[in-house]
């Protein structure tokens, strides 16, 4: 189902990474409602493996031993509180769930799981659910090493395993049954959908029955008859047999292609120019807008996993990743995900990170550490919480306040300085090129002086950043340094002084 069901006008969902539950209620509670954020995704919530080679990993959360509710994030009551908390403010939780497969073949057996639960990988036995040696895919999987060896290959990408991780049979009854109930829980907890981990390598139609066995969105905060959201991830970037358009009637898919080409464009890689996306979004080849769930990074290419390489714009470039991430809230196109992030010592060697997989700030023993709030609102030990960030933080609000408003009065002067609107509700102009930017534009907007929210903040009626004065006829005068901290520049109704 392609709704997110947001409330209050929001619109923009926040992925925070490997946060834990007490935490996340306490945002939304204090930060994300009051600023208008529409929901939160977080990680995996079941019981998953835990490993102490590499040292507890961010991804050993992607091997499920279980579906019991804990994991590093919390324990089922945190988790339930947290979904109440935030209901109660209006920010939805969206579920990432990794139901393609449970731990690497190569996990062992014992207690070594966030529950403390009994397994064994190697006797595919999951007591706690359970699944045993029957609900997986090996017989089905015709590679020699049981693994997925060819992408070309529609047929191993659904039945073999990815990257070693025991495949789920997903076409028995039995277990489709075993993962809609571990869903419906979340469901019922309250949970207003899901981003579901892996959907390439699941075949649609098992996805189908599968999801459509959910119960409908809880009353107490939904209205009657509310499919849960649904976000696919499946990495499209074409030159596969398996594509994007497979999962359009499932749901919303994760548009891949937008934050590759978005941080080759800002940049300024392989001659791409921020003019040429004057027809961004489905004139670029993207998927159908009402089908894309879109974003500038993700947990995985922020740290060189999954797609998109090297241009991806994160938080460790901070211009382009402000500028990326500030178009992407600007545009109309598709359901837009800001990434919240944690920090970790990277260490490259020959281009390859060998640290892309240490884990979240933790105590050492595993545990993840609280995140601590500054008394300048940023976010302590070594949480970057980009989405606390004023540039990003605006200009979430600056997509809840153009809302439905038509992309209007695009400029470009056939380099990199460009800017649009949003009907009359909104500007936004950027100089990514290397020289300043001093044009007159026509904004669309009603007259008047305006508070930039990108160099600054609306405070009661007074504005700490740049002031735009907007004629009556709608036109206003814009000077951008390329020296400029953030050479970008955004108006919108609200922000009217
Ligand atoms: C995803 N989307 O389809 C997640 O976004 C991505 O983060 C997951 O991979 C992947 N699918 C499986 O859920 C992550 C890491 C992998 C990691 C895997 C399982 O990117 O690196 O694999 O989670 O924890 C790791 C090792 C592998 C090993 C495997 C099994 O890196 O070398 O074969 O575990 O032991
Ligand atoms: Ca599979």
């Amino acid at each position: 189902q392609h709704n997110p069901h947001t409330k209050h006008g929001r619109t923009a969902i926040v992925h925070l990474f490997e946060w834990r539950w007490a935490d996340i209620a306490a945002e939304c509670e204090r930060f994300l409602a009051p600023n208008g954020y529409a929901g939160v995704q977080i990680s995996p919530p079941n019981e998953h493996i835990t490993l102490t080679s590499p040292w507890y990993p961010w991804w050993q959360r992607y091997q499920p031993t279980g579906y019991n509710l804990c994991s590093r994030s919390g324990n089922e009551n945190e988790l339930r509180d947290m979904i109440t908390r935030c209901n109660n403010v209006g920010v939805n939780i969206y579920v990432d769930v990794v139901i393609n497969h449970m731990c690497g073949a190569g996990g062992g057996e014992g207690t070594h799981s966030s529950c403390g639960g009994w397994f064994s990988a190697s006797r595919k036995d999951f007591p706690s659910i359970p699944f045993t040696n029957m609900d997986f895919n090996d017989h089905k999987c015709r590679t020699g090493s049981g693994d997925i060896e060819n992408y070309g290959d529609a047929n191993q990408v659904r039945d073999c395993r990815l990257v070693g991780l025991l495949d789920l049979a997903l076409e028995k009854d039995y277990v489709r049954g075993k993962v809609a109930g571990f869903m419906n829980k979340l469901v019922d907890m309250g949970v207003a959908g899901f981003r579901v981990d892996a959907c390439k390598h699941m075949w649609p139609g098992d996805l189908q029955n599968t999801l459509g066995r959910l119960h409908n969105l809880n009353t107490k905060w939904f209205s009657g008859g509310s499919r849960p959201f649904i976000y696919q991830e499946v990495i499209d970037l074409g030159g596969e047999p398996i594509t994007s358009r497979e999962y359009f009637h499932l749901g919303r898919v994760t548009e891949f292609k937008y934050g590759a080409k978005l941080g080759t464009i800002f940049r300024k890689w392989n001659g791409e120019k921020l003019s040429y996306t004057k027809s961004w979004g489905e004139g670029w080849g993207f998927m159908p807008d009402g089908n894309a769930l879109v974003f500038i990074d993700n947990h995985d290419n922020q740290r060189g996993h999954g797609a998109g390489g090297a241009a991806i714009a994160t938080f460790w470039d901070p211009r382009i990743h402000k500028m990326a991430v500030a178009y992407m809230l600007a545009h109309p196109y598709g359901v837009a995900r800001v990434m919240s992030s944690f920090r970790w010592d990277r260490n490259f060697v020959n281009g390859k990170d060998q640290n892309d997989w240490i884990g979240p700030p933790s105590h050492g023993n595993g545990a993840t550490k609280p995140v601590p709030i500054n008394p300048d609102q940023t976010c302590g030990d070594g949480w970057v919480c980009e989405h606390r960030w004023r540039q990003i933080k605006n200009m979430a609000t600056f997509r809840n306040v153009v809302n439905g408003q038509p992309h209007a009065n695009w400029w470009d002067n056939q380099s990199n300085q460009v800017a649009f609107g949003r009907g009359n509700r909104g500007f936004i102009v950027f100089n990514n090129d290397d020289w300043n930017l001093d044009v007159t534009l026509n904004t669309g907007m009603p007259g008047g002086t305006y508070c930039d929210v990108v160099s600054g903040n609306k405070d009661g009626g007074r504005c700490s950043g740049k002031q735009i004065q907007v004629g009556g006829d709608g036109h206003a005068h814009f000077k951008i340094s390329n020296q400029d901290e953030d050479p970008f520049v955004a108006i919108h109704a609200d922000s009217k002084l």
